[in-house]
């Protein structure tokens, strides 16, 4: 029997395979959260046409919220955002000598009217983790695994102070 496979609600693209490992921290954390979703390379300036298809027909298509990495003159999130009125999350990539700050500007940019949500350089998981809040607010299944693994995230942040404060203490005490 073949194998059941569940319909995306999340689409993660990026404007070149060389953009994966970072986007692949997208991917991984919406499997750890188990959301369906699809990864698609698309360029906004070499492929223009099948971006805009893409876009046009992601949410006839089941898509509820669109992840969008790119690098340099990153236009891949913005040009997504302006052919659907699906959330769009973008992730500047640091591929260049401007250390992601290029792409950054390029996605955060953008004007009233075509909102792109932006998270920081290179922090796909992010991305992830603001497409499942976004998708909790209608899936209280989704909604469960969000709030474990932010408040585990969470927690893992708090002990890490703990302990930074513990070992920073020592220092000074010793220097005394
Ligand atoms: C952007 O150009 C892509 O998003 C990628 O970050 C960058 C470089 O692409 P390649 O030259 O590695 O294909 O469109």
């Amino acid at each position: 029997m073949m194998k059941k496979t569940r319909r995306s609600v999340v689409a993660i693209v990026m404007g070149s395979d060389s953009d994966w490992p970072v986007m692949k921290k997208a991917f991984d954390t919406l499997q750890l959260l188990n959301v369906p979703c699809e990864v698609h390379v698309l360029s906004a300036h070499r492929t223009p046409k099948r971006m805009l298809e893409f876009a046009e027909n992601a949410r006839a298509n089941g898509v509820k919220v669109i992840i969008a990495g790119a690098g340099g003159a990153a236009h891949l999130p913005g040009m997504i955002a302006s052919a659907t009125t699906i959330p769009v999350v973008g992730v500047p990539v640091h591929i260049t000598k401007a250390a992601g700050l290029d792409a950054l500007l390029s996605i955060v940019q953008m004007p009233a009217g075509v909102p792109v949500a932006t998270v920081a350089i290179d922090n796909a998981q992010n991305a992830a983790l603001l497409a499942g809040q976004i998708l909790s607010v209608s899936d209280l299944s989704i909604a469960k695994r969000v709030e474990k693994k932010l408040s585990l995230l969470r927690k893992r942040a708090h002990q890490k102070v703990i302990r930074s404060q513990k070992s920073l203490q020592t220092l000074v005490r010793k220097s005394l």
